[in-house]
């Protein structure tokens, strides 16, 4: 599967490192890939949860959702 998530609040590279480590840590999460300047992220991986990804993101101090 594959989710795109648009990230709020990050601001640099640092940012996209938390975030795409956060992303990373879940379970079933393969693959997440995080860019700055079009604020998104788009994760790919087998039987994760959507609602894991924002939840991991959102401890991080970043706001994620869903891209319709
Ligand atoms: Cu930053």
């Amino acid at each position: 599967m594959k989710t795109n998530l648009q990230i709020e609040g990050m601001s640099c590279e640092a940012c996209v490192r938390f975030v795409a480590m956060a992303l990373q840590s879940i379970d079933g999460v393969d693959r997440a890939m995080v860019d700055l300047n079009s604020k998104r992220a788009e994760v790919e991986g087998d039987n994760y949860r959507v609602e894991d990804l924002i939840e991991a993101v959102e401890e991080e101090g970043y706001s994620a959702k869903v891209e319709a």
